[in-house]
């Protein structure tokens, strides 16, 4: 084996050296690699994996440097059942948060890396989430024995020797050790895609109290890359409560209006919301001069600043880890633009002439594919061509909307938080909070519909602040440290908002046209922000009026119009009781103030109409 001293040529932090020495007794590697985030490395790697049979390099003149992964069957999704807080207490996890003895846990995890990495290469990668030296920045090391991780690092962070130097000597950093869990016997042949075979032997740990990571068993997406889910939200949402910012599962979009006045808006939404597409956005007919720009897709870190009162915010990420199924030229034009080279595909189809392609991808599939799972796929077969959680890997820097601020270290100034949920009835388009408690309380009840399909029933999954899997302590300590946000920033803390995309009509058909038009609702909040749009106090906040909204180059009915945004009594009334059953939950973590809002929304709807209807509401 050989030993770390190469470590002690790159970095002379002595907590890192004696970590990665420490790891490598442990794991029992063939040898250790000190990442050092150079294109060289990159495309030796790669080389590396194509022949090996882990990557197939795509047709160099339609995809340049770009390569298309097959995970093995088993291993193509986070495992939100496998994923463990490992809190000293309990109850400092949380209900909504799997929960096991930190002490219970390492034992087990000291048994599986005893010797995992046998017959692999042990690389240490040192990253930074969030731009080099930032003050909002924080460095992770990931050691892993997955070269596939390395690449995808080097593209989701900025990653390599340059971070050693920032960390110094006596910089500190999130531990994060992964492994794929397939040690390799002397002459054993390798697979393409090693992991452990059984669900039960995948463990995605987080140690709050150390801040430390320990991922087994699984070489995909959020399991494997600890930068993002492990570290940008669990863990830093730990760190965010105990140093006074936020860790959010959130996009940011600047928006510049013709007449060159530019904010920026921070949305949090759960999957399936069109997070993506809605951090793409491009402006629709009607908005000549306007600009959308992208800062990030699915993570912010944001800190008050106490000089100016307002929130900065940075996207800790440097690429974007998206699903490829449905994105086309039509639903995501900046994210297709962003893929034309330097990218990883991930259980995507390959095509005949050496491309990807995914269900949506064009209108009409091709004749003949290659699956994601290596079989030939003609249309019609009764398989979907790619996995419906395939993903790319993109470099950020490559997409045409990027904001020119999005590495802007201080990071930038937010207006308005936008939470959007995934409702087809009763919930209207776009409402405003009445203050910061209520805006509070507004995103922590925050759901969407999940057919139960045994009852047909449309019952609501909660999902608070879009964090549900990902925050890293008790949610009911979250809302409260986001109410101590409000009162310590009373100045001018981003106003709150809700937005739904989704609302049916009798036959089952989507009323707003969503994509580009969404600008409609970012106009009205931002004109809300700068005190110049009207709003009227309906029952659940304060909601634009017909006259409120930007309607050139939409032939949108105003009868469309009032059918979103009005609100059935009872039905508001009882999703406002059943919201209960996530607050009880919580026992006597619960803010008192989530309880109060909860009483006051349901006395306003006591004196609410049997029916809303925004059109006989009287602006204000
Ligand atoms: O399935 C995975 O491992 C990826 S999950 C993911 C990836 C990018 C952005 N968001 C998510 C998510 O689950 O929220
Ligand atoms: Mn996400």
């Amino acid at each position: 084996m050989t030993t770390t001293h190469d470590g002690a040529s790159r970095t002379s932090n002595r907590k890192l050296l004696d970590w990665v020495d420490g790891m490598a007794r442990l794991c029992k590697p063939e040898r250790i690699y000190w990442c050092d985030g150079s294109q060289a490395e990159y495309d030796r790697l790669c080389d590396e994996m194509v022949q090996s049979g882990a990557f197939i390099r795509l047709n160099s003149e339609k995809r340049p440097n770009s390569y298309l992964a097959r995970s093995h069957p088993s291993d193509v999704a986070r495992v939100e059942n496998r994923t463990f807080i490992c809190s000293e207490r309990q109850e400092d996890a949380g209900p909504t948060n799997n929960w096991t003895d930190p002490h219970e846990m390492r034992a087990r995890l000291t048994e599986l890396f005893d010797g995992c990495m046998r017959g692999r290469t042990m690389y240490i990668i040192p990253f930074s989430m969030g731009p080099l030296g930032s003050p909002i920045a924080h460095i992770g090391v990931e050691i892993t024995d997955s070269a596939y991780v390395v690449v995808n690092q080097r593209i989701m962070t900025r990653m390599g020797q340059p971070v050693l130097d920032v960390l110094g000597a006596d910089g500190d950093f999130v531990p994060c050790m992964h492994s794929v869990g397939a040690p390799l016997a002397p002459g054993e042949q390798d697979v393409p895609w090693p992991c452990a075979g059984n669900v039960e032997d995948k463990y995605i740990t987080h140690f709050p109290e150390t801040r430390e990571i320990w991922s087994f068993g699984s070489g995909y997406g959020g399991n494997a890359l600890l930068g993002k889910k492990c570290f940008a939200l669990r863990i830093a949402s730990v760190m965010a409560r105990d140093e006074g910012w936020l860790a959010e599962h959130m996009l940011i979009v600047g928006v510049k209006s013709p007449e060159g006045k530019k904010h920026y808006v921070a949305g949090a939404f759960p999957s399936a919301c069109g997070k993506t597409n809605f951090a793409m956005l491009i402006p629709p007919k009607g908005f000549e001069g306007w600009e959308v720009t992208t800062v990030g897709d699915d993570i912010a870190w944001i800190k008050p600043n106490p000089e100016d009162g307002k929130f900065y915010a940075i996207n800790p990420e440097y690429g974007f880890f998206g699903v490829a199924p449905g994105t086309n030229a039509k639903s995501n034009p900046n994210a297709i633009a962003s893929l034309e080279a330097n990218c990883i595909y991930t259980n995507c189809a390959l095509t005949d002439d050496g491309d990807v392609w995914w269900e949506g991808l064009t209108e009409e599939p091709p004749t003949h594919l290659i699956d994601w799972q290596g079989k030939s796929w003609t249309p019609g077969c009764g398989r979907p061509a790619a996995h419906p959680n395939a993903r790319f890997t993109a470099p950020a820097s490559q997409c045409p909307s990027i904001d020119p601020e999005w590495e802007n270290p201080a990071g930038v100034p937010i207006t308005a938080f936008l939470f959007g949920g995934r409702v087809s009835t009763n919930f209207p388009l776009a409402f405003q909070s009445y203050n910061w408690e209520h805006g509070v309380y507004m995103a922590a009840t925050m759901g969407s519909e999940a057919t139960a399909a045994a009852i047909g029933q449309a019952a609501m999954r909660r999902d608070p602040m879009a964090m549900l899997p990902f925050c890293g302590y008790n949610m009911a300590e979250y809302w409260k440290h986001w109410l101590r946000i409000g009162r310590q920033n009373v100045a001018t803390p981003p106003r709150i908002f809700r937005v739904n995309w989704f609302r049916k009509n009798e036959h089952g058909k989507f009323i707003w046209p969503g994509f580009g038009e969404n600008m409609r609702v970012l106009k009205w909040v931002l004109d809300r922000c700068d005190g110049r749009a009207s709003a009227i106090e309906g029952p659940i906040g304060w909601v634009p009026g017909w006259d409120d909204m930007h309607w050139d180059g939409l032939d949108f009915p105003p009868e469309d119009f009032f059918s979103i945004m009005n609100i059935d009594k009872e039905v508001a009334r009882q999703e406002t009781v059943e919201q209960d059953e996530l607050l009880t939950r919580f026992g006597d973590h619960l803010p008192r103030e989530m309880e109060l809002e909860r009483e006051l929304q349901l006395a306003r709807l006591y004196h609410s109409p049997p029916v809303w209807d925004l059109s006989r509401a009287v602006a204000r």
